[in-house]
C-alpha cells in the first residue's frame, strides 16, 4: 500500500455538462453545481491559506521575516485601499450616470489638464514610496547587524529531489545532514545556497523568503530565529519546502528547521556521528549497508569529497545502475522525518521506503539507480531490512 493518496488507476470520468441532448433544467443546474463547487474550493483555499499553522506567511519568527512581513502588509493593504477607491469611483459613476430612457446625448469633452495631472501624480508617488521602501528593505535586510552574536555558517544544496545540510564548522566539527536543518535559537544563521542539478528554491517562510538554488552559482542569505517572537516550548519544527518546479517529484521535496535551544543543538552536533555496532546485530546491520547502500550514501560522518565527485559524475551521466548523490545517514536515527519531509520516520516508514522507495515517492532516484530495486520492490529479505533498520536507528 503507498503511503501517499496517489491513484495508479484513472479516476471514473465524470458526465459531461454539456450534453447537448440533456434538458435544458438539467444542463442548469449542473453548471449551478460546478459554480457553487468552484466557490466551496475557493472558499477552502482561502481559509487553508490563512491559517498561521504550518507553512505560513503571515507569521514571522525572526527579524527578516518580520521585516519581509511588515512590507507586505504595506502593501497589500495600499493596494487594497487602491482597489476599492478605483472600484468604488467606478461603480458610482455607472449606476449615478447611467444612460436612461429619453436622455439627450450627453455632451462631448476632450481633456482635463488638472484632473489628468492629479490622477498621473497620485499613482507615481504612490510606486515610488512603495519602491524606495522596498528598496531599503532589502538593504536592511542583507547582512546579519554586526553587533550581534556570530552567524553560524549552514551550505544548502539542493539536489533532485531533497536538501543537503552543510555545517563547515560547529564547535570544531563538521557536519553533513540532510532533510532537517537544526539551527540554535537568537542566533543568525548564514546560508550559502548552490545545486548539484537544475534550479531549486529554498523557502521556510516563517523565516525568510523564497530564494533560488542555482547550479554553477552561489546565493547567499541569512535569517534568525528570536525566542521572544516564538510562544511555543522549543524546539520549535518549522516547514520548508521547495519552491521552484524542479522535475518530477518537485512536491515531494520539503524540509524542516528546528529552532533549538544552544544547548541542545550542541549535544546534537556532538553526537553527530555512525550508529553504534556494539552488537552482533548491528554489525550484520551494518554489512548489509556496506554491501548494499554505500555507493550513494555515505554513513560514518561528513560525506567524503572524491566520492561525492564519483556520484555527481554517476547522475550527470545516468544509465541504469549508477552512484547517485544521496542524503548522508549518519544521524538519521536523530531525524523527524523521511523521503525530503514527506513521511514521518519510524520502524514502520523507513520499512515501506526500504521496501519499495516508489511506492513512498515516486521517481526518486533511489529506486531508479540502485541495483536492489531494479526489479520493483527489495532484493532483500524481510530479516535483512529488519536488521538494516535495527542499525540505522539504534534500535535495542
Ligand atoms: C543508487 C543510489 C542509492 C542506493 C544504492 C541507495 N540509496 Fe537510499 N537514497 C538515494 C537517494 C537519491 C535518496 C533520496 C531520495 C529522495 O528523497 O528523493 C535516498 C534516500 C534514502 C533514505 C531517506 C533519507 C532521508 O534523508 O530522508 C534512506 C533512509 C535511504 N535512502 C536508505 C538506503 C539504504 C538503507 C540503502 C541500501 C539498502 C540505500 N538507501 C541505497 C540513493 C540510493
Ligand atoms: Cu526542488
Amino acid at each position: 500500500m503507498g503511503l501517499l493518496p496517489f491513484r495508479r488507476e484513472g479516476s471514473p470520468s465524470k458526465p459531461s455538462a454539456s450534453n447537448s441532448s440533456e434538458p435544458a433544467g438539467r444542463r442548469c443546474s449542473l453548471r449551478n453545481r460546478s459554480v457553487l463547487l468552484g466557490l466551496l474550493m475557493a472558499l477552502f483555499l482561502f481559509v487553508v491559506g490563512c491559517s498561521k499553522d504550518g507553512q505560513s506567511t503571515w507569521e514571522a519568527f525572526g527579524p527578516v521575516a518580520q521585516k519581509q512581513l511588515d512590507l507586505f502588509n504595506v502593501l497589500l493593504w495600499v493596494m487594497v485601499a487602491v482597489f476599492f477607491l478605483v472600484e468604488g469611483v467606478l461603480l458610482y459613476a455607472i449606476l449615478r450616470y447611467r444612460r436612461r430612457p429619453g436622455d439627450p446625448k450627453p455632451p462631448q469633452i476632450h481633456g482635463n489638464t488638472r484632473l489628468e495631472i492629479t490622477l498621473t501624480i497620485i499613482p507615481t508617488i504612490l510606486v515610488l514610496g512603495l519602491g524606495i521602501w522596498s528598496i531599503f528593505t532589502l538593504f536592511d535586510i542583507e547582512e546579519p547587524p554586526k553587533d550581534g552574536p556570530a552567524p553560524l555558517q549552514v551550505n544548502v544544496t539542493g539536489h533532485q529531489w531533497w536538501f543537503e545540510f552543510e555545517y563547515p564548522d560547529v564547535n570544531g566539527k563538521h557536519i553533513i545532514t540532510a532533510n532537517e536543518m537544526r539551527i540554535p535559537v537568537d542566533r543568525p544563521i548564514q546560508i550559502q545556497l548552490e545545486s548539484d542539478d537544475v534550479i531549486h528554491s529554498f523557502w521556510v517562510p516563517k523565516l525568510a523568503g523564497k530564494l533560488d538554488l542555482v547550479p554553477t552559482h552561489i546565493n547567499n542569505m541569512w535569517f534568525q530565529a528570536d525566542s521572544n517572537k516564538i510562544d511555543e516550548d522549543l524546539p520549535v519544527t518549522l516547514f520548508g519546502q521547495c519552491a521552484e518546479l524542479c522535475g518530477l517529484a518537485h512536491a515531494l521535496m520539503q524540509f524542516r528547521v528546528t529552532v533549538m535551544e544552544q544547548g541542545d543543538f550542541d549535544s546534537w552536533a556532538a553526537a553527530y556521528g555512525p550508529p553504534p555496532t556494539n552488537t552482533d546485530k548491528a554489525k550484520q546491520g551494518a554489512q548489509i549497508f556496506a554491501a548494499n547502500c554505500t555507493l550513494c550514501h555515505t554513513i560514518d560522518g561528513p560525506d567524503d569529497p572524491a566520492l561525492s565527485a564519483t556520484r555527481l559524475t554517476g547522475f550527470l551521466t545516468g544509465g541504469d545502475i549508477t552512484p547517485v548523490p544521496a542524503p548522508n545517514l549518519t544521524d538519521l536515527r536523530s531525524r523527524q522525518t523521511l523521503a525530503a519531509g514527506i513521511v514521518d520516520l519510524s520502524e514502520t516508514t523507513l520499512r515501506e521506503w526500504l521496501h519499495d522507495p516508489e511506492d513512498v515517492k515516486p521517481g526518486n532516484y533511489m529506486s531508479e539507480r540502485a541495483v536492489l530495486y531494479q526489479d520493483g520492490p527489495a532484493n532483500l529479505s524481510d530479516e535483512e531490512i529488519d536488521t538494516l533498520i535495527g542499525y540505522l536507528l539504534d534500535l535495542k
